[in-house]
Order: C-alpha cells, then sequence, then structure tokens
C-alpha cells in the first residue's frame, strides 16, 4: 500500500487520454495529464480528472443486488441464469434484449464476452445508443462506400479549411472523431485556414471561429444544398470528380441541390445571404474543406439529408484523404487499410439506388415493423414497445442509463416494472439501477485491465493502448467480463482461455500495458483505394435523393413555434458526473429574448418547457431555470439532456411521428416545445 503512481489512459471519452493516477492505499488522491503520452502529451479536461471522484462516488455501488436486498454473486447468477433460461425456454431467445450503452464500448472485455454470451443465447433483440445518437452517419458512410464504418475526421497536423455543422468540440471533444485541446486545435485552425461554425446556438466553438453562421434548427441540409450548387457551378474539382463518381450521379446530385440558390435557402435557413457566399467563397478560395457533423444535426428529423450533403461537399472538391481535407482512421487494431480485399475494380451497375442497402436491412421488432434493424441492431425506439407487447420480458443494461438516454421516460419506466428481469451493470446508482431487478456492481474504469478495442476508430490518429487497472476492485465489485463468464458457464457457454490473445494476434504490440502509435499516425488513401467500386463515389444514390427532396419540401421548423435542440455540459458525460463536483450545474434551458418575452419569462426564472406533440402526457414537461440570451437563435430552445430532474427525454417520444423510420433515430433536436413560466399551468394543447 501507501502513495504510488501508475500510467493508465481515461475511457469517458474517445480521445482516450494519457493519465497519471496518484493513489494512497485504495484511495485515488490525484489524476493529472501524462506529459509523457505520445498522442495526448498531458492534455485532460475536467471530466478526466474527476475519475477519482467518480471512482469514490457517494453513490458507488458496492454489491450485487437481487429485488432490492444485498446478495452475494452467486445467489444473484444463479438467479438470473434460470429466470433467462427460463424466458428462453417459453417466450424464445428474442425475449431477452440488451441495451448497450456508452460504457460498453469502453469496458472492451465486459464487451466482448457479453457479446458472446448474446449469441449462444442467439436473441436479435439488441439496442445500442447508436440509434440515439447518430445512426445517421453510418447509414450515409455506408450509402456512399459500401461500409458503415469510415467517419470523416479533422487531421490536426494538417488540417484546412474547417466547418463545423451541430458539433461543437470545444466542449464534446468532437463527435466520433475526437479532438485532442480543441480550445488551442480550433484556434490554430481559424488562424491559418478558417474556421466556420453552423450552429443555432452561439457555441464555445462558434467563439473561436472565424464566422458564426447561427443556421435555424434542422435547416442544415438547405445550407449545405446551397453550398454544393455554387461548387459545382464554380469552384468543383473537375478532375476529380470525373474520376471518382459517375456521369449520372454528378447529374443527380446537381438536380437536387439547383433549387437551392442563395436568396430561398437564405430565407429558409435564416442566414444572411452575405454570410452563405462569404462560406462559398471561403471553400473556393482554399480549394478543399473539412465538413464535421455532430448530435446537432444527426438527432434532427433532417439528419441523412444533412450528412448526405456535408459527404457531397467534401466529394466535390476532392477534400477527403487529400491535404487539408478530412481523413478516415481505420484503426490501429483493426487496421483496416491493410487488411482485407481490395475494392472490386469494376463500377457497380448504373442505378445506384441504394438497393443493396436496401437488401441489408433486418426485419425489425415484431410490435414496430415500421422500424427495421440496421447493422445488426434494432432501433431504441421501439424497446417500450416490445416490452409492453409482451416481446421482451428481460432487458439486459450494459454500461447505460436508458432511463435517462431513451425516449419517453415516463412510459419507459412503467414498461420497465412489466419486466420479468431488469439486470443492469453499472458502477453508481443510475437512474436505470433503481428500477432493476439484478444489479451487477462491476468494476470501474480505474479498476479493469483495459484496451482500446471498441474505440479503435476513434482516437485523433492511429493508435492503441493497454492498461492495468490501477486498483484492484473494490468492496464486492467484479469485472464484467469475469461476471459474465459465470453466468454463462450457468448457461452452456464456455469462457475464453486467454482474452487477450486474440488481441495479441492482431497486435503483438498489446502484450504488455503502454501505447501503440501507427507510423505513420494517419493513412490516407485507404479510402478511395480499399472501399470505393473502383474509386468511386457512390454519389447520389436515389434513397437519398429522394429524402433530400421531402425534406426540402417539409418547412422543419414550423413558423412560430419552439423547438428544442440538444446540448452537452462541460463536466458531464451524458448522466455520468452529474452528481460529482459541479457535474450537475448545467440545468439551464437557453433561450432568446424575444421568445422570452412571448412566453413572458425573465432570466434566472424557474420555466416549464412542456412538449408540444400530439398525444404527449402530463408527464411530458421539464422544470429548469431560464437563461435568456441572443446567444441562441429566435425561436430554438437549447436544453441539456443526462439530468434526473430536468430530464430532457420527458419530452422525447418513440412513436412513428418521432423517429426517423429510414433509420430508426429518435428526433432529439427540433422537438417542438412550450416554455411557460413554472408554477403556472401549461396551455391546453
Ligand atoms: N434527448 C436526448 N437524448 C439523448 C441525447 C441527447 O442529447 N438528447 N444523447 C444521446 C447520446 S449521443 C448518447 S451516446 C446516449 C447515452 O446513453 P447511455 O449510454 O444510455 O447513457 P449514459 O448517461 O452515457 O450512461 C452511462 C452509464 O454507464 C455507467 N458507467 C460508468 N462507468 C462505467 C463502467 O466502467 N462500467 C459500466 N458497466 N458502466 C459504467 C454510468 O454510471 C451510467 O449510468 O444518450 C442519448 N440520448
Ligand atoms: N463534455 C462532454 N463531452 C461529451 C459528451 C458530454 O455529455 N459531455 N457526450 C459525448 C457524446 S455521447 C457524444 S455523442 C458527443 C457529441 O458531440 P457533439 O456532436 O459535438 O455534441 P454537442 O457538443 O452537443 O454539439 C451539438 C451542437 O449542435 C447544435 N445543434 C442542435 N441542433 C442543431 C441543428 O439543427 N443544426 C445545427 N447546425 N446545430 C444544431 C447544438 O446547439 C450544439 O452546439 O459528445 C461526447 N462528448
Ligand atoms: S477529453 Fe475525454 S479522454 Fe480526455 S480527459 Fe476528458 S473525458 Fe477523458
Ligand atoms: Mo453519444
Amino acid at each position: 500500500m501507501g502513495v504510488a503512481e501508475h500510467r493508465t489512459f481515461c475511457r469517458i471519452c474517445p480521445v482516450l487520454c494519457g493519465l497519471v493516477v496518484r493513489t494512497d492505499g485504495d484511495r485515488v488522491v490525484e489524476v493529472r495529464g501524462d506529459r509523457e503520452h505520445p498522442v495526448t502529451k498531458g492534455y485532460t479536461c475536467p471530466k478526466g480528472r474527476a475519475a477519482g471522484d467518480f471512482h469514490h462516488h457517494p453513490r458507488r455501488l458496492d454489491g450485487p443486488r437481487l429485488h432490492g436486498r444485498a446478495v452475494g454473486w452467486d445467489e444473484l447468477l444463479d438467479d438470473l441464469a434460470a429466470a433467462l433460461g427460463r424466458i428462453v425456454a417459453e417466450s424464445g431467445p428474442d425475449a431477452v434484449a440488451v441495451y448497450w450503452g456508452t460504457w460498453s464500448w469502453m469496458d472492451a472485455f465486459g464487451r466482448l464476452r457479453a457479446d458472446a454470451l448474446l449469441r449462444h443465447l442467439g436473441t436479435r433483440s439488441r439496442y445500442s445508443a447508436i440509434t440515439v445518437d447518430a445512426i445517421a452517419r453510418l447509414t450515409v458512410a455506408e450509402l456512399l462506400t459500401g461500409s458503415p464504418s469510415p467517419f470523416p475526421a479533422l487531421d490536426a497536423d494538417d488540417p484546412g479549411l474547417t466547418v463545423l455543422v451541430g458539433t461543437n468540440p470545444v466542449v464534446s471533444h468532437g463527435h466520433s472523431a475526437a479532438v485532442v485541446d480543441p480550445v488551442t486545435t480550433l484556434r490554430r485552425v481559424a488562424r491559418d485556414h478558417g474556421l466556420w461554425v453552423l450552429d443555432p446556438r452561439r457555441t464555445e466553438s462558434a467563439r473561436l471561429a472565424t464566422r458564426h453562421l447561427a443556421v435555424r434548427p434542422g435547416t442544415d441540409h438547405l445550407l449545405l444544398a446551397c453550398v454544393v450548387r455554387a461548387l459545382l457551378d464554380d469552384g468543383a474539382d473537375e478532375a476529380y470528380l470525373r474520376r471518382h463518381a459517375a456521369a449520372a450521379d454528378i447529374d443527380a446530385l446537381r438536380r437536387a441541390v439547383e433549387p437551392w440558390r442563395v436568396e430561398p435557402t437564405s430565407e429558409r435557413t435564416g442566414v444572411a445571404e452575405a454570410d452563405i457566399e462569404g462560406l462559398v467563397a471561403a471553400i473556393r478560395a482554399a480549394g478543399r474543406v473539412t465538413v464535421l457533423t455532430g448530435t446537432g444535426t444527426t438527432m434532427a428529423p433532417t439528419a441523412v439529408s444533412t450528412e448526405w450533403l456535408a459527404w457531397a461537399v467534401q466529394i466535390v472538391t476532392g477534400s477527403f484523404e487529400a491535404p487539408g481535407g478530412a481523413w478516415f482512421n481505420p484503426g490501429a487494431i483493426a487496421r483496416a487499410h491493410a487488411h482485407g480485399q481490395r475494392a472490386a475494380t469494376t463500377a457497380p451497375a448504373a442505378d445506384t439506388s441504394g438497393s443493396a442497402v436496401a437488401a441489408r436491412l433486418e426485419p425489425g421488432p415484431p410490435s414496430r415493423p415500421d422500424l427495421p434493424a440496421r447493422f445488426g441492431e434494432r432501433p431504441c425506439a421501439a424497446l417500450a414497445d416490445e416490452i409492453e407487447a409482451g416481446n421482451v420480458r428481460a432487458l439486459l443494461v450494459v454500461g447505460g442509463d436508458p432511463l435517462t438516454s431513451l425516449p419517453d421516460t415516463t412510459r419507459l419506466d412503467a414498461a420497465f416494472a412489466r419486466l420479468d428481469v431488469l439486470a443492469v451493470a453499472d458502477v453508481i446508482e443510475a437512474d436505470t439501477v433503481a428500477r432493476a431487478t439484478h444489479v451487477l456492481s462491476v468494476a470501474g474504469m480505474l479498476e479493469r485491465d483495459d484496451v482500446t478495442w471498441f474505440t479503435d476508430r476513434f482516437p485523433p490518429v492511429m493508435a492503441a493502448q493497454r492498461t492495468n487497472g490501477v486498483l484492484a476492485p473494490g468492496a464486492d465489485r467484479r469485472l464484467l467480463a469475469d461476471v459474465v463468464d459465470d453466468l454463462g458457464a450457468r448457461l452452456g457457454l464456455a469462457p475464453e482461455p486467454d482474452r487477450w490473445a486474440r488481441l495479441v494476434r492482431r497486435l503483438p504490440e498489446l502484450s504488455a500495458p503502454g501505447v501503440v502509435v501507427h507510423d505513420p499516425p494517419r493513412v490516407k488513401g485507404w479510402v478511395h483505394e480499399r472501399l470505393l467500386p473502383a474509386g468511386r463515389w457512390n454519389l447520389a444514390p436515389r434513397v437519398l435523393v429522394e429524402r433530400f427532396a421531402a425534406d426540402a419540401a417539409d418547412p422543419v421548423p414550423l413558423p412560430g413555434t419552439l423547438v428544442a435542440v440538444p446540448r452537452r455540459a462541460l463536466r458531464r458525460m451524458n448522466s455520468m458526473l452529474r452528481d460529482v463536483g459541479r457535474g450537475g450545474d448545467d440545468g439551464e434551458v437557453w433561450l432568446h429574448p424575444d421568445d422570452a418575452a412571448t412566453a413572458s419569462v425573465a432570466d434566472g426564472q424557474r420555466v416549464l418547457v412542456t412538449a408540444a406533440r400530439a398525444g404527449a402526457g402530463p408527464g411530458a414537461a421539464i422544470e429548469a431555470t431560464a437563461r435568456v440570451t441572443t446567444g441562441v437563435v429566435p425561436g430554438c430552445v437549447s436544453v441539456s439532456h443526462g439530468l434526473h430532474e430536468a430530464n430532457v427525454n420527458r419530452l422525447t417520444s418513440g412513436t412513428p411521428g418521432s423517429v426517423d423510420p429510414f433509420t430508426g433515430m429518435v428526433v432529439q433536436s427540433g422537438i417542438a416545445v412550450r416554455v411557460t413560466p413554472a408554477g403556472d399551468r401549461p396551455p391546453p394543447g
């Protein structure tokens, strides 16, 4: 015992910062950045530095619980195995569902073993946070390249003109493509190349930008269409485009964006004509551009159209994988740039209608045939229906808190009460833990040996990391992987004799703790060479062309309504850390002075935000403090998620009008709301 220092890495977000953790006995006394870490070089954010406080969380789970009673692991697992066995026998494997939360990707061996157990049971009821986060990105990537996994990322060592659309890296550190030290990085990009931000809120990132375009929520697709249109007239890389896209696709794209001249675009998006022209001029001058999208756009009803046109801007300028353009991380472990087949050398059939993707859709859950599965997962929007219909009788929750993150909390909570089994693997008394029949008190980040297996594609360079646990699991906590193996043994699944063997075969350097940086740290060209058939982007799939036409005709947001848009908090990771330090202090709703005046609301006043959708029940409201500011566009209320009392998912819904039927994504940006002073009754809907 005594004082010791340990090198490890943070698993709270995909930056995966190197940490030095100082312990005194079993207490964590300090967490600081590791200056010798080859990727993050000492950088940390307040969330990572709070890892010790989270480890000693006042409501940390210390032991397993069965129906609210503290029990030993054997009793818990005997009961759980018997219940799961019975449910599978009575109702079939799909009656056992899993919800993978954010943390399931961070506990590599827990996830790998739990995946194996669910495959062993044979369930198709797999749900994850992807369908409440950014499934449009995977869908559009797959349509354009044939693979869902390439994500455009900033090349921080060789950046160019950069446009942020619905992402606020200063707070979030990027969406699925991590940015280290975002303030320094974005400042440098702004100074040397230009940084433009499209966001209905003047964000922390917008404050560093060359120009902030305060776009109306859900209208980004139109602004990007206007940019594509202008570039196709003047600014496209014609030679690149002829080589890397079919002529028919270029024509289809041109026709799709044709109506979006500057004037109607300005009218619909609320962005001044001069600003739109300025953005086009900046891209023409730079020649290439990096466009990064985020949850502001993936959570909007127009997500798919926006994502498509963000890719289109980069394709028509020949920016992807070129100097100054975005790169795609192939993963230091997956090594997609080196493995697998080279792309076919013949072009696909001339009609690039997206039929390949349509064919890959799997049947949706029986109670929601309107929501097909994608990438082996069913949309979270269907979970409450599936439980209510009796199709799902047991739910295993791993590293997520569905009662804060999934739509319509009130309804989901009632549905959870009907489950035979709600087994939750968590580290603290999260909202869903309070409803669990089986609580699995698993080891946390500082108590695990770990590896960057599921986060392989997200870091800012190609790097893999392995760490030892800093502390042994305390109290009666166990590694999720061990717990799952013991559960699996009761259900007939053999354990994996050597968990590391598979990884070490892939990347021998992972045989010991440390950081492996691939050299060169960023490889470019692999998407062109290995993924694109004949080197050609499937630039204008018919499904996207049709979808854009429909989205463009739909005047979102309706004039005269207020819409809520999401915001992330600096000291909190979704629901995590809200009870630690100042993690819970970002519950304000931000609104424009014009809207505040209409609603008779003053700055600092308590307000009620009520869902304005048809059929919203009395539980579809949250109380919060108003911040009246010109930092948001009129018509828009900025609300953060992940809180317990002011849980924004009381306002969202998984019913058909509130979900994108193409991707299964729950609409979480641009939800119609009313704001009234708290204490007043909400006006009748
Ligand atoms: N309305 C609305 N809804 C949203 C969003 C929004 O902006 N607005 N955001 C969406 C997004 S992008 C996401 S990713 C989802 C997040 O959805 P979830 O992943 O369901 O929610 P989190 O709050 O991230 O839950 C993480 C849980 O993991 C637990 N945890 C922490 N460390 C460990 C560990 O080491 N092991 C295990 N097993 N558990 C651990 C935490 O205590 C916490 O309960 O929410 C989505 N929902
Ligand atoms: N500190 C912190 N970091 C986090 C998280 C956290 O909770 N806290 N969560 C992590 C997770 S799970 C994720 S998925 C990522 C998300 O990372 P980001 O995608 O960067 O998410 P945000 O920081 O919420 O930025 C979204 C921005 O979109 C804007 N916006 C909302 N609607 C629209 C719209 O219609 N159009 C446009 N153009 N903008 C819009 C919002 O005002 C907001 O500024 O962050 C991760 N990092
Ligand atoms: S940026 Fe992400 S990885 Fe780094 S310290 Fe913060 S939460 Fe941890
Ligand atoms: Mo997320």
